[in-house]
């Protein structure tokens, strides 16, 4: 029964979460979060691990104890200890923990000073203005419950594309090895990058006597299966997610990928056309009097309709079609065309490698410069850099630049807008760096207008280079600031400064549409990974997804440049002062 590393981390993190709240040992507790931690972050598969027979106790903060329990979840995919705390904690305060900024230790206070117990009477005491009152919450927390509790209702139970490609790409890897199978694609809203999807759609060909749909259903990881037939399947994964698949002959599969790609409103569009032209066109292919003319690529039934090619992650009924016709579809931006990377983090804030380990893995993959960007003094959870230590990173990288070969480590700074505009580092400090940052951190709440004012105010200091996750929306659990970003985006233009899309899955900001705003601005993006670990380089892939739903070309990225121009843009206009 192969489990992923993140269900192993969910057992863990699940049982720190019931020993809090019933107030057990904090160091047992903190035991549970880092083996979490330690096993969500691993590169391997623990499963593949245990096979080969390697010892899980010498991975840092696993001790005898916890790798005797990763072997038990690993093979009966649950353990002891956190079946027991199920039985004698309650349900429903579990469930209060799923709240997004509600944990143990307030779920606790909220049950036992309101007596809550479930999130309809969480929602009914924040809206009446009871918890703001409480010891601990205040007015800001009330206001956040309110939003997740929001966002919760709208978002339901849509998946971040990242983690849903955790669960689609070992399945269709299993789905390509059966007999009689030849392709197997992941087709809808997956396919067109969309930051969360609602359920996973494959495509597969396979002659009829492929036994590909036996092979779906008695996927390991299959909690129920939802409908079965000859020719589609619909099952529901442990992890919740479903999964739609449809076989089709080879003769079908463009006109099939086509329409099950989607959107449903580009569908419509292109069947349109197809209708002027007398073409009936559905999942089997395209028709003109019962006779079939095209189908078998995707390429076909396009040009059935006179069109090239249209990309995925256009299809959504937002002028593609009419782009199209004209000969003016982008060429969109790849992720080969990116030369580097212009956010991250290292051990010396929030981050989980050390400065050379970024930097070597940066070099590793091929990257021509990386950008340190570590946080300002003002975030102190997570120990911000204050000026004497960002200085002394400044004279770490350049020992380290004097070493790489082939990357150019670039300094720069994550630095705190704080809440009237002004920048948490003094300016003759940020001048000493090739490129600055600024993001908001705080103060979410401000009305849009001196939510507005407060970035303008940043954009206009000196070394000001690049706003940062400009809207500061976190999916699922936190609705974006309000901001009058049209008036943001002009005055990046005014500036000379350049706006982030941050390619952190859970931040994906700027979204698609906004990329668009800022293409017609004439605003460079600049797609970053916000990488608090190597692996994180990773993210870099998402946000090039979203970059081409905001219609992006190479040209309209400022990480594309090579790092000549580069830092000419950075010092051309308020940003950098090399
Ligand atoms: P999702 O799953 O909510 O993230 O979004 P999609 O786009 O993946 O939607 P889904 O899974 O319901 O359907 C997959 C594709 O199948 C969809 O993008 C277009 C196609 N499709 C589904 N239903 C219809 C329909 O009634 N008419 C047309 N033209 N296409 C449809
Ligand atoms: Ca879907
Ligand atoms: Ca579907
Ligand atoms: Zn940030």
């Amino acid at each position: 029964m192969p489990l992923h590393n993140a269900d192993i981390a969910a057992v863990f993190n699940e049982a720190a979460d019931l020993l809090e709240l019933e107030e057990a040992n904090p160091f047992r507790v903190r035991a549970y979060r880092t083996a979490a931690r330690v096993v969500s972050d691993l590169r391997k598969d623990v499963g593949t691990m245990i096979q080969a027979g390697e010892d899980l106790a010498e991975l840092p903060g696993i001790g005898e104890d916890l790798a005797g329990k990763i072997r038990e979840i690993a093979q009966t995919g649950s353990c002891s200890l956190l079946r027991a705390l199920r039985t004698h904690t309650s349900p429903a305060l579990v469930k209060l923990m799923t709240v997004p900024g509600l944990g143990p230790k307030r779920v606790r206070t909220l049950n036992r000073e309101l007596n809550i117990r479930t999130i309809d009477q969480l929602a009914r005491a924040a809206r009446g203005g009871r918890i703001r009152r409480l010891a601990g919450f205040g007015e800001k927390t009330e206001q956040n419950i309110l939003q997740a509790l929001a966002a919760k209702a709208r978002s339901g139970t849509r998946l971040s594309l990242a983690i849903a490609a955790q669960y689609a790409e070992p399945l269709v890897a299993y789905l390509q090895a059966t007999p009689g199978v030849d392709a197997v694609v992941v087709a809808g809203s997956y396919r067109r990058c969309k930051e969360t999807v609602g359920d996973i759609d494959i495509l597969a060909t396979a002659v009829p006597s492929s036994p590909v749909i036996e092979r779906f259903a008695s996927y390991d990881e299959i909690a129920r299966v939802l409908a079965r037939g000859t020719t589609r399947a619909t099952v529901v994964l442990r992890s919740g997610l479903q999964v739609d698949l449809r076989v089709v002959r080879k003769a079908s599969y463009g006109a099939a990928l086509h329409y099950f790609t989607g959107s449903k409103p580009h569908n419509i569009a292109i069947r349109q056309l197809g209708q002027q032209a007398g073409l009936k066109i559905n999942e089997y292919g395209v028709f003109r009097d019962g006779q079939r003319i095209a189908g078998t690529t995707e390429e076909s039934v396009f040009a059935s309709v006179g069109l090239p090619w249209i990309p995925p992650e256009l299809r959504e009924d937002r002028g593609e079609v009419v782009a199209a016709q004209a000969g003016r579809l982008p060429r969109l931006v790849e992720l080969a065309d990116l030369r580097g990377d212009l956010h991250s983090h290292t051990t010396a804030t929030d981050g989980r490698n050390t400065l050379r380990e970024m930097a070597t893995e940066a070099q590793r993959r091929g990257f021509e410069y990386l950008a340190v960007t570590d946080h300002s003094q003002r975030v102190r959870m997570v120990h911000g850099l204050d000026p004497e230590r960002l200085l002394a990173q400044v004279d770490e990288i350049d020992r380290l630049n004097r070493e790489l070969e082939g990357l150019t480590v670039l300094k720069g700074i994550e630095v705190d807008i704080l809440e009237d505009g002004r920048l948490d580092l003094p300016d003759e400090v940020l001048a000493r760096l090739d490129l600055v940052i600024g993001s908001i951190h705080s103060h979410f709440g401000l009305s849009k207008q001196r939510q507005t004012t407060r970035l303008l105010k940043a954009m206009d200091r000196p070394h000001f280079s690049i706003l940062g996750h400009p809207t500061g929306r976190l999916i699922p659990t936190r609705e974006p600031y309000d901001v009058d970003l049209p008036q943001v985006l002009r005055h990046a233009r005014k500036r000379g400064c350049f706006v982030e899309l941050d390619a952190h899955p859970e931040r994906l900001d700027l979204n698609d549409l906004h990329c668009r705003m800022a293409k017609d601005e004439g605003v460079l993006v600049s797609i970053d990974s916000d990488a608090h670990s190597i692996h994180d380089l990773d993210n870099l892939r998402f946000g090039i997804g979203q970059a081409r739903r905001g219609w992006l070309e190479k040209t309209d990225v400022l990480n594309t440049r090579p790092l000549s121009e580069l830092r000419r843009l950075l010092a051309s206009g308020t940003g950098g002062s090399s």
